[in-house]
């Protein structure tokens, strides 16, 4: 096996229990994003243009339909021998199997995977974030600066803060004080919860981190938090672009809505940074002639009879004469009968939403979720249809 200089660790096995419904079924980075990808693919295609052939997936939570979709990961140039993607499931030990305590814990059991490669650094990323990013270009930074750890950094909303680990930094982007998800930020700067390691200093922290009875082996927690106790070099790598943690039911549907701007704050016709997909070969879409489509996203298969305003539509969606389609996120394959209307709604993969049924209210800032698979009726939407 030949020595990287750098490998990745791609944690995908958060339970993604804030996205309710989708994610019954489903590990988050499977979710489907943007009309043609799933989140996943944001951060695979960064490793691809960043010239990182070797990646771990951990997983964990609903792995059946992720794994299944990775393949080999041929789209992402993944699939080689030296290197190439690995799916690294909790697995059985002789004493029974044991699942992942916390992000640190996943990666500690995983010391024996990134062992043979050598690697002077290690990157940790998440499977849950819409960016694109050149990790190379955060390595140099890294290697600058000497630090033993260097952490993505963006600066958010203050009033979304909290829902972070944050960062003060010096002028030479040195982390004076880390703080996981504080109820009053003193900071605005959050962690992207992208990390590259000096792997011997991260071998370090696992073993001591493992060892600790108090710890809940969580890398925001508890890993970054001792490596600062410990006058560390913790550098924080500013990060300008698009960044969104669609962990939320709104954060996921405000982040659809982005990219429907005339000038999209994160643009996916880029031909420098393809972001990379597995798709059906379904025919062309289709808008029929009293159609009426505008601001939205249609993808491949759709059959549009009705008018959709400000909407992203996922593949093989099949919308009646009559229908309504607002400001809503349409996941593949889903049936709408006529004269059904949706406002503000995410809809899950394969739902049937019976003719003259209203979902939502033009009047109502609040986003409704339909689960996957389900049959939505005028009766059965009060008692199923779960607010979010
Ligand atoms: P969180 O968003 O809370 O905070 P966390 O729950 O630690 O992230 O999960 C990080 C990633 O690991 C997610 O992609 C999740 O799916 C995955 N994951 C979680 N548990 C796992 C497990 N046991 N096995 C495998 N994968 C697992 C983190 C940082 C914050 C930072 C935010 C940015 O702790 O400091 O601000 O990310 O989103
Ligand atoms: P959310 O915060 O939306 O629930 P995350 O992906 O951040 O979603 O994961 C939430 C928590 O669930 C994480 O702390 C993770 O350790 C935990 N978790 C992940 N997989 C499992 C599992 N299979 N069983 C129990 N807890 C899990």
């Amino acid at each position: 096996m030949g020595r990287k200089e750098m490998i990745a660790m791609l944690l995908a096995g958060g339970e993604g229990k804030r996205l309710g419904v989708l994610t019954k079924d489903l590990a988050k980075p499977a979710v489907y994003f943007g009309g043609k990808y799933r989140i996943i693919d944001f951060t695979l295609s960064n490793c691809a243009h960043s010239g990182i052939d070797t990646v771990g997936v951990l997983t964990q939570y609903q792995p059946l339909e992720l794994n299944r979709y990775l393949g080999i990961g041929s789209p992402w140039g993944l699939d080689r021998r030296d290197g190439g993607m690995t799916i690294l499931p909790p697995f059985m030990k002789q004493k029974g199997g044991v699942w992942y305590k916390g992000t640190a814990n996943a990666i500690y059991q995983n010391m024996s995977f990134i062992e043979p490669y050598n690697p002077e650094y290690v990157l940790i990323i998440s499977g849950d974030h819409i960016y694109k990013m050149d990790y190379e270009l955060m390595l140099q930074h890294h290697k600058r600066s000497g630090a033993d750890v260097t952490i993505a950094g963006i600066e958010v909303d203050w009033k979304e803060a909290s829902r972070f680990g944050v960062m003060h930094i010096d002028d030479e982007d040195r982390i004076t004080a880390f703080e996981e998800k504080p109820k009053n930020p003193t900071s605005n700067i959050a962690s992207m919860g992208v990390y590259i390691f000096t792997w011997s200093e991260l071998q370090k922290y696992l073993i001591y981190d493992e060892a600790s009875r108090t710890s809940s082996h969580d890398f925001g927690k508890d890993l970054i938090p001792a490596m600062m106790r410990d006058g560390k070099r913790l550098h924080s790598y500013p990060f300008k672009g698009y960044w969104k943690d669609v962990g939320t039911i709104e954060s996921l549907w405000e982040a659809n809505m982005d990219l429907l701007a005339d000038e999209p704050p994160l643009e996916l016709a880029d031909d420098e940074w393809r972001i990379y997909s597995v798709n059906p070969n379904q025919p062309a879409q289709h808008i029929g002639a009293h159609a009426e489509v505008s601001a939205s996203l249609i993808t491949e298969g759709c059959l549009i009879e009705g008018s959709v305003d400000r909407s992203v539509l996922f593949y093989g969606v099949k919308a009646g004469k009559d229908t309504v389609i607002s400001e809503s996120v349409v996941m593949p394959n889903v049936r709408i009968g006529e004269g059904a209307r949706i406002y503000r709604a995410i809809i899950g993969e394969g739902a049937v939403i019976q003719a003259g049924v209203t979902i939502g209210s033009p009047d109502d800032n609040a986003i409704t979720v339909i689960a996957v698979d389900q049959y939505v009726t005028n009766d059965h939407l009060l008692q199923e249809v779960e607010h979010s």
